[in-house]
């Protein structure tokens, strides 16, 4: 049966092309253990509003079987007239290229649109990339993708209008408008249809809180590439919160998606409140000098199970260094004060990167604060740095290379994605900085509390995920 959509809305498949023997790089850097599992937020906010103006709207998501099986026959099946192809990370980067050449393959008067917080900062190098893509929309995509098909189907407005865009234009070239595009506010959004998403009962269930971020760290793409931060009215959430209920149930943890639950800490507050009187579980992330810190146990009998802060150093010219704040005294004794009073019901992950500039005496201090709280805190991710397009890390990146001795690593798998590991510093390789990483995390994490904090948080939620993250944090293990 032909089910017609005016624009179908794709999420790539993960890491399937061009995938190198990554075997060497450590634990974490095997493709397959990179996979997430997760709704594309981004995707269904946008279907959501466009579906609220009466546009006939779909989502494929491909990474669920990771192939581009389904891609074609649902072109010939919906006959969309655009197709809306979503980039949320480099690691689909050139999945997203394959669905965009697929799409024209098959149609080639489909107009199509990339979007999302890869391909935004890359710009115009997509385009050199691809010969397939119509227009990129470079921030938050639910007012330009109106726009667009007001423009392309409706012949209502030109593309010069919508800002925030690139377009291909007839004659061949670029037609660029000023960035960014205007955003909605939170609270006006039309409420998420989350049953346009595939099989959305089978994610972690979430509700946005918030977008957008206050902060600068140098490593992170948020402030460059969203609008300023905008919260979501805690009355808002938890209507929005009651709607998903009515799909996935009151079992389930729900996660609070949000780069910094707590920015409004009043309401941060009211929407535990709901969820205390709701009696549902829930789990979020938070800045580790956010003022909630200080009111854990509160939130744990409001019904916070899991807790990810982005601690990301314990060394404070590193946490200098990476902008994360201008008092890392400060910053450090907040996460200590939860960590000696956190709660017995809470699950703490810390976050670390493994970052430029990182000296034998930078990383002393943070295995003294792991060790000091070990047993305080249940799991641990220790990241390799890797750069992305549109980190002020990356736009300073020659100046921090001639300071601190780091580089790019160059090899087809990242230059490909525009996205690059790198040689931290003069003092370790990148391979040192992979394996410690890894070994840390491994180490410092305790198994139950580390696969729940993965599977818990925006994860899939059922047995095959959950055996995939066991083989990671244990390799020696069969389940
Ligand atoms: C929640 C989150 C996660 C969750 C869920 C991710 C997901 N796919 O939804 C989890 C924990 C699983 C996760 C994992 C990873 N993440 Co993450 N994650 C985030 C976070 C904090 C919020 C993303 C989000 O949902 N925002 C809300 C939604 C509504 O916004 P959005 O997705 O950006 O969508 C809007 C626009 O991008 C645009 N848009 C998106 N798609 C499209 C498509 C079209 C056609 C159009 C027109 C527009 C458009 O419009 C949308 C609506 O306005 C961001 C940072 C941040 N604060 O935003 C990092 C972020 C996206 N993650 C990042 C990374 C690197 C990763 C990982 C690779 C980490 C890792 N090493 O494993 C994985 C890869 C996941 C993946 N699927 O690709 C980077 C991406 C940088 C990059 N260039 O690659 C970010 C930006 C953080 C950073 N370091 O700066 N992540
Ligand atoms: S890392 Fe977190 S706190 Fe820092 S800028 Fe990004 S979203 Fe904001």
């Amino acid at each position: 049966m032909r089910v017609a959509a005016t624009v179908l809305l794709v999420n790539p498949p993960q890491l399937i092309e061009n995938i190198p023997d990554t075997k060497g790089s450590g634990i974490l850097l095997f493709s397959e253990n990179l996979r997430t599992s997760v709704i594309n937020a981004g995707l269904l906010s946008i279907a959501s509003y466009l579906d609220s103006f009466g546009i006939s709207v779909r989502i494929l998501d491909l990474s669920q079987h990771n192939d581009y099986d389904s891609l074609g026959s649902e072109i010939e099946s919906s006959l969309p007239e655009i197709v809306g192809v979503s980039c949320p990370s480099a690691l689909s980067y050139l999945e997203f290229l394959r669905c965009l050449s697929v799409t024209k393959e098959v149609s080639p008067s489909i107009v199509t649109v990339g979007g999302g917080q890869h391909v935004g900062p890359l710009g115009r190098k997509v385009f050199d990339d691809t010969s397939h893509l119509d227009i990129l929309v470079r921030s938050e995509g639910e007012l330009p993708m109106h726009h667009i098909v007001r423009c392309v189907l409706q012949k209502n407005g030109h593309l010069c209008d919508i800002s925030g865009i690139i377009a291909k234009t007839s004659g061949g070239g670029l037609l660029e408008t000023p960035f960014p595009s205007p955003v909605v506010e939170l609270g006006k959004m039309p409420f998420l249809k989350y049953d346009l998403y595939p099989r959305c009962w089978t994610f972690t269930p979430y509700v946005e809180e918030g977008r957008g971020c206050r902060h600068k760290c140098n490593f992170c793409v948020t402030p460059g590439m969203m609008c300023r931060y905008r919260g979501k009215p805690p009355s808002r959430f938890l209507a929005e919160l009651d709607l998903a209920r009515g799909i996935w149930g009151d079992e389930p943890m729900f996660a609070v998606m949000t780069p910094d639950y707590g920015a409004n800490p009043r309401g941060a507050l009211l929407i535990a409140d709901g969820f205390e009187k709701r009696k549902l579980t829930w789990c979020t992330e938070f800045r580790a000098d956010s003022g909630l810190c200080r009111k854990a146990d509160q939130l744990v009998t409001k019904g916070l199970r899991l807790l990810t802060i982005g601690l990301e150093s314990a060394n404070p010219d590193i946490l200098l260094l990476m902008g994360k704040t201008h008092s890392p005294s400060k910053y450090l004794e907040s996460v200590r004060n939860l960590l000696d009073k956190k709660p017995d019901d809470l699950t703490v992950r810390l976050s670390m990167i493994f970052y430029i500039g990182e000296t034998h005496r930078t990383l002393s201090d943070n295995l003294k604060f792991l060790c000091h709280y070990a047993g305080l805190y249940d799991a641990l991710t220790y990241t390799p740095l890797v750069i992305y397009p549109g980190s002020e890390l990356e736009k300073d990146f020659d100046r921090y290379s001639r300071d601190l001795g780091c580089s790019r690593l160059h090899t087809p798998f990242w230059d490909q994605r525009h996205a690059h590991l790198c040689t931290p510093s003069r003092y370790f390789t990148a391979d040192e900085m992979i394996n410690f990483s890894g070994m840390v995390e491994r180490i410092f994490s305790d198994r139950d509390a580390w696969i729940a904090s993965r599977s818990c948080y925006y994860q899939r939620n059922d047995d095959q995920s959950r055996s995939l993250l066991r083989n990671i944090i244990d390799p020696g293990q069969t389940c």
